[in-house]
């Protein structure tokens, strides 16, 4: 491939094959060097579920996964509006307490980031460094935003909305506030509300306090946190987050395709024990009951299978907890002693299914390749 990396990623070395330095700190082309500096303080701050937490239906607070481009912001919540503006018949302004005075939805929603599983991709994108696990589940609290948008009243030359949060930092060279669009179709297909509580609870500051955006369905990128403004505006919104990240791209060239709805995965609970360095899994001979989750924001998961050693055989599953959120499965497994490989693959309801290797993209987004977790199973103790 001969693609000029700083087209994406102004600033920085054509290739980076050598760690990123301090001075030159920031995303950068694909990699298949070792992780970097700037991968690994990413790392550091942008935590992932724990995989054993996949046995809770709902993510218990602090172990559902963060994405933070820029910094949390500080905000006062007595002194904090949300402003929807721009090409409306009538610009409104909202306190916290208005909107928790507006009809109340609590949607469980299964969020993802569009980032998860670029780490496995051979070369790797230079971004945050996701594993599987940046995935999470929770009860949102909110009211929708359909018809807030209704009551500003929109101009006829109105396309989208921008959706803005209160952090600002510089990415690809541009300083820009976090931002994001959407169109009104999109908006009401997807049930979007303005959430102020996670399970019960005000929003923590780490995910959008005092009121984020919520998107059901769609990668995370969308469910704008520190939601300070809606705009309407008359031409499609070409902010960062939009227009250059989030795209399915080959090549820096390209324009791409936008990134918007989640692709099928399941996970499992890994088995047995795991070695402290490796975290490879050890366990007992006999029968084993697996399970885990699957979800996607096409349609409902409709079937899952668990691949041992590359037989692959059904899961049972569960109710999923809702429309936009994930369903437990589980499967019996007569484990054998020896090293094996295990491995889950969903299906949805469009017959999406998750491929056996990954499919390769610039940015590394929505890599829902089949999990793989390798097993040594003991003999039973005497
Ligand atoms: N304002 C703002 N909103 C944001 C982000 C951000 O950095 N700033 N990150 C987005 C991304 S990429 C994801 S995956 C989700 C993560 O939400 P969480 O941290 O609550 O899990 O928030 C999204 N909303
Ligand atoms: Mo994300």
């Amino acid at each position: 491939m001969t693609t000029q990396w700083t087209t994406v990623f102004p600033g920085l070395p054509e290739r980076q094959d050598e760690p990123v330095t301090h001075a030159a700190r920031g995303s950068g082309g694909p990699t298949d060097g070792p992780l970097t500096d700037a991968e690994l303080q990413l790392a550091a701050r942008n935590h992932a579920l724990p995989l054993e937490i996949l046995r809770e239906e709902v993510t218990p607070p602090g172990l559902h996964y963060l994405l933070i481009h820029f910094d949390i912001p500080a905000i006062d919540a007595g002194s904090w509006r949300l402003s929807v503006a721009g090409a409306v018949q009538r610009e409104l302004s909202f306190s916290l307490e208005d909107l928790r005075a507006r009809p109340a939805v609590t949607v469980p929603v299964t969020l993802e980031c569009a980032g998860n599983g670029r780490s496995l991709l051979r070369p790797r994108p230079l971004s945050q460094p996701w594993v599987l696990e940046a995935v999470g589940t929770a009860g949102w609290t909110g009211t929708p935003l359909a018809p807030i948008l209704r009551e500003a009243g929109l101009h006829d030359d109105a396309v989208e909305f921008v959706f803005t949060g209160a952090d600002r930092g510089i990415q690809g060279g541009r300083e820009e506030d976090y931002a994001r669009s959407l169109t009104l179709e999109d908006i009401e297909r997807q049930g979007a509300f303005l959430a102020y509580a996670m399970n019960g609870a005000p929003l923590p500051p780490q995910h959008g306090f005092p009121v984020r955006l919520m998107v059901p369905g769609w990668y995370g990128m969308t469910s704008v946190k520190w939601l300070s403004s809606i705009e309407a505006v008359t031409r499609p919104f070409d902010g960062y987050q939009q227009a250059v990240a989030y795209r399915y791209l080959q090549d820096p060239q390209e324009q791409g395709t936008p990134v918007n709805r989640i692709r099928v995965r399941s996970l499992m609970v890994p088995p047995g024990i795991p070695d402290f360095f490796t975290r490879r899994r050890i366990v007992d001979s006999g029968t084993v009951r697996l399970q885990g989750r699957a979800w996607s924001g096409h349609g409902t998961v409709e079937s899952v299978e668990m691949g041992v050693d590359g037989t692959w055989s059904p899961a049972e599953l569960e109710p999923a907890l809702g429309g936009h959120a994930w369903r437990g499965w589980s499967v019996s497994w007569d484990a054998e002693p020896g090293d094996h490989e295990l491995r889950c693959r969903a299906t949805d309801s469009t017959g999406a299914v998750q491929p056996l290797e990954p499919e390769w993209n610039l940015q590394g987004m929505g890599n829902n390749v089949a999990q793989r977790v390798e097993v040594t199973v003991r003999a039973p103790r005497v």
